[in-house]
């Protein structure tokens, strides 16, 4: 974001404040906090002991940007103040209440309407370009993947707590916020901190399917099926394929359970409707798509990130949890695909549809011809 020349109006630190919530509000932001550009109080301890346990898995990227992370001031040394802006993706329906069919894949409700880095960045630019004019200073805009730790700085500035299934809650608008900030060289009147309200509920933490919390308020993501179904690149390990279900692409489950929600309104942006193509599809079909078809399908969509091999290596888990035997022949088509992610996972997904005797039978000719290890393991190891 450009710097400009200070245009600096007869407003007050305190009404320059709530002109700037105005602003936000107006183009669609749901809540508005204001924090001094400081690191959040145990932030950078929390983040130094989820990377010291190896919690981040594969997402190098943690360790590398953790000095920027823990701290705005490291990140960006003029920066004075912290806005911290949320939006809400309440969907009308709880997905606990109405679970996906086996045969159909689940893509968590954040990912069902459009990407919402670029719903919430455009909007973020439009406040930020409203505060340069208006107040001058200069600004730099976050949402979800700079060094910026957004829930530790929601918090700091009043827009909820930290939950103990790590994310941010909201007393208005529970567990479904999207979460993006301005950084400003602008000196701004700070909000009051918000408090803990999770007391003595632990839903969240019992509801996970693959055990993900170390503890309340610490996730090992190496475990969280958001990990394993969208951030990792490789096989994923058997002890978590039958605990996936039908995920295909993230998992809403300790969002969804937590009891705050009740206050949750639902979004009023268009954008994140669910679209048609991406809710409650067919595995078969989805199984099915080549680069093309699944570039086409998951257009502006977060789960075109991933790329067709992991999607189909997730679809390829859900149909070997459908319990579907109509499903062994989408399987079959796809023991010799070029990536050994998904071969792999036909492998086990007709391990777990076929009877022992055919399966046994049917790893017998296929491992004669398996060269990739990984691969060739799915058809031999002894269950
Ligand atoms: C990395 C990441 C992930 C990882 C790790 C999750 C995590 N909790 O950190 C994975 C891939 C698993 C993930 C999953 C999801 N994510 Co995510 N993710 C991020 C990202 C990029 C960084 C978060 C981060 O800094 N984590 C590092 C840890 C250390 O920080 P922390 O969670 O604040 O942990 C604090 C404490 O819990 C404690 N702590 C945690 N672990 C440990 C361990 C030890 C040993 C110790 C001592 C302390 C400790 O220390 C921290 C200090 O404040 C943010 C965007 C951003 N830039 O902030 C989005 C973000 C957190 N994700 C988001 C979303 C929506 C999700 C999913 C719901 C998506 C989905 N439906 O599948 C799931 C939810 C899973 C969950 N329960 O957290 C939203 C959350 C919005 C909100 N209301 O809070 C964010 C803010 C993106 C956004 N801009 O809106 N995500
Ligand atoms: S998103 Fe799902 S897998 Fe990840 S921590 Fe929450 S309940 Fe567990
Ligand atoms: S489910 Fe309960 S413990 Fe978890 S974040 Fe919500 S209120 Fe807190």
């Amino acid at each position: 974001m450009p710097n400009s020349t200070s245009k600096t109006l007869p407003e007050t630190p305190a009404e320059r404040q709530r002109a700037i919530r105005e602003n936000a509000l107006g183009q669609g932001f749901d809540a508005v906090g204001f924090a001094r550009a400081l690191s959040p109080p145990g932030a950078v301890e929390g983040l130094q002991g989820f990377l010291a346990a190896g919690h981040h898995g594969a997402m190098d990227w943690m360790e590398t940007t953790a000095a920027r992370r823990g701290d705005p001031t490291t990140l960006w040394p003029e920066a004075k103040s912290v806005i911290t802006l949320a939006m809400n993706y309440a969907p009308a329906r709880n997905p606990l209440d109405a679970p996906e069919a086996a045969n159909r894949g689940a893509i968590s409700v954040y990912a069902q309407g459009e990407d919402y880095h670029e719903v919430v960045k455009k909007k973020l630019k439009h406040v930020a370009r409203w505060i340069v004019q208006r107040y001058g200073g200069d600004v730099k805009v976050f949402v979800d993947t700079a060094p910026v730790m957004e829930k530790p700085l929601a918090q700091m500035s009043g827009l909820g707590w930290q939950g103990k299934h790590t994310n941010l809650v909201s007393r208005e608008f529970g567990s479904w916020l999207f979460l993006g900030s301005i950084f400003t060289t602008l000196e701004l009147p700070a909000d009051e901190p918000s408090g803990d309200h999770c007391g003595q509920c632990r839903a969240c933490l019992d509801i996970c399917p693959t055990q993900a919390f170390t503890g309340p308020y610490k996730i090992d993501a190496r475990r969280c099926i958001s990990y394993l179904t969208i951030e990792n690149k490789d096989h994923i390990a058997r002890e978590f394929r039958e605990a996936i279900g039908n995920r295909i692409y993230g998992c809403d489950d300790c969002l969804a359970v937590c009891p705050w929600n009740k206050f949750a309104k639902d979004s009023r942006e268009a954008a994140f409707a669910p679209r048609e193509t991406l809710v409650g599809q067919n595995l078969a079909e989805l199984a099915e798509l080549d680069d093309a078809g699944f570039r086409a399908r998951f257009s502006k969509s977060p789960v075109k990130r991933i790329g067709r091999d992991r999607f189909v290596r997730n679809v390829m888990i859900a149909i070997g949890n459908s319990g579907d035997a109509a499903l062994i022949a989408t399987a079959e088509n796809l023991v010799g695909d070029a990536s050994p992610l998904v071969r792999a996972m036909a492998a086990w997904a007709l391990r777990r549809l076929l009877p022992a005797d055919n399966f046994a039978a049917r790893a017998h000719v296929q491992a004669a011809h398996e060269t990739d290890p990984d691969v060739l393991a799915e058809w031999t190891y002894l269950s």
